[in-house]
């Protein structure tokens, strides 16, 4: 039955989907301080939560809620212009859906407490699933298949899964235990002894934090839910060990978009899973394509310039190896290897910066030499500066230092003043 697309477009199709984008995502330490975790820069030119958007459009899901919260301005901002062109009239919407105190005089206090305050919108939408996906993650998935793995199953709540090694999974994620037809059995959310497969002792199945729900069923549960003061209002903690004795409740197994392609999913949570994450998209062939035009993952573009790499006053070339560099980037003189740089970076003369994730409007000025590192938005690199060369001299100057020796650099930490839009 899932093989009928027509099938899986009336599924889609009847489907809301809420994005919880709310979260601070505390082990990125000050690159989540002005940003929630979901508009965390990504890829030379993405945010995160351009994975899950696109992820719903190339599934066919074309009315979607956007659950905002924690420090939120950027990330409204770039839903707006990437994502605010959908057409009502033809049944698409992207909408964001802040804490506004509507149904009590709390923000959203859980997952599932920020669901629950937008009911009334949901149930406008008249849709019969209700798909609830986390803006935390980075990954390509038809949500189509996780749609169809429910209607089969005809479960009251579906549960989107990945095998994981297990000593990763202990205290990470909420870890489910299945029956041969991937009805749940068991889940407990963050174990420190996560329950592993019954087949291979190595691995556990780990809750992705995307779930789908019959519409009238996930409003009783969340109302039922709101009565129990004792209750965290959140999915993994509260909801779903509450249902899965008395309801039919399954697990889909997360694969890849195309067969034969090994399925990616990164919770890019810490300094180093960010860096490391980015570094991997150097290689020729890496495990996320984002050249897949079968996938495309869309985001929002600025109007700029092609890249340029050029002599400068004294001759010197300026180049890059090895390297991700996007629009209106100016390397001149420099020599950048292995990095990542995002939109409209400067790397000025006797300069070079390797290994390193640079973001959006950084200018690193003259013999800079910059390692291993992380640098955050609109920095500007002091000339003669070294970074990522002695950790002592880094931690001294205000860096920080990633537990893997990935350095951060922020503006605050350089003393430059806010407001450079
Ligand atoms: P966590 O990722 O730890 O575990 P959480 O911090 O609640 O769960 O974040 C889930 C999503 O909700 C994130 O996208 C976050 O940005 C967002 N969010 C968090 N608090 C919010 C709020 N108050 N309002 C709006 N949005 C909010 C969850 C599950 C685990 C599962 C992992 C997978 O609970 O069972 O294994 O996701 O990463
Ligand atoms: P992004 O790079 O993700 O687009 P911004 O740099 O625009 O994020 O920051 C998001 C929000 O936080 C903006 O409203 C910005 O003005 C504010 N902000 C950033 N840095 C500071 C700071 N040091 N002090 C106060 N507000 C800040």
């Amino acid at each position: 039955m899932s093989n009928n697309p027509r099938y899986i477009s009336n599924l889609t199709r009847d489907t809301y989907a809420i994005i919880l984008a709310g979260g601070r995502g505390s082990r990125l330490h000050e690159l989540t301080d002005w940003r929630a975790k979901p508009s965390l820069y990504f890829g030379g030119k993405f945010r995160i939560i351009d994975f899950p958007l696109s992820n719903c459009i190339n599934s066919g899901i074309r009315r979607i809620g956007v659950v905002t919260q924690y420090k939120s301005h950027s990330l409204i901002r770039h839903v707006m212009r990437g994502w605010g062109h959908f057409k009502k009239e033809l049944g698409e919407s992207v909408e964001i859906l802040p804490a506004s105190q509507r149904y009590s005089e709390n923000w959203y206090q859980g997952t599932a407490d920020a669901v629950f305050q937008n009911i009334d919108i949901i149930r406008h939408e008249l849709p019969k699933y209700v798909m609830i996906l986390s803006g935390d993650h980075v990954y390509r998935m038809d949500y189509a298949g996780l749609l169809a793995t429910h209607a089969e199953s005809g479960a009251d709540m579906t549960v989107s899964c990945l095998e994981v090694p297990t000593p990763e999974a202990a205290g990470a994620f909420g870890v489910v235990e299945v029956d041969d037809t991937g009805k749940i059995l068991g889940f407990e959310e963050k174990p420190e002894l996560p329950k592993h497969l019954p087949e291979d002792p190595e691995m556990c199945l780990a809750s992705m934090g995307n779930y789908v729900f019959n519409t009238e069923f996930l409003f009783e549960q969340l109302k039922r839910d709101a009565q129990n003061e004792d209750s965290d209002r959140d999915f993994g903690k509260d909801i779903i060990p509450s249902i899965i004795e008395d309801h039919k409740v399954y697990a889909h197994r997360f694969r890849s978009v195309f067969p034969n392609e090994e399925a990616y999913w990164r919770d890019v949570g810490t300094l180093d899973s960010f860096w490391q994450s980015n570094m991997e998209l150097l290689s020729p062939t890496p495990a996320l394509n984002l050249y897949d035009a079968k996938w495309p993952i869309w985001t929002y573009q600025e109007q700029l310039p092609p890249a340029k790499f050029v002599f400068d006053d004294d001759d010197r070339r300026g180049m890059a190896l090895d390297s991700i560099i996007s629009g209106g980037c100016i390397i001149s003189g420099a020599t950048v290897r292995r990095s990542v740089l995002f939109n409209e970076v400067r790397v000025c003369s006797y300069s070079s910066v390797e290994d390193s994730v640079i973001l959006p409007d950084v200018v690193v000025l003259r013999n800079c030499k910059i390692k291993n590192a992380i640098i955050d938005r609109g920095c500007i690199i002091p000339e003669g500066s070294v970074i990522g060369y002695n950790h002592d001299h880094d931690r001294a100057k205000g860096y920080r230092m990633s537990d893997k020796g990935v350095v951060l650099v922020t503006r605050d930490m350089l003393g430059l003043p806010v407001g450079y839009e």
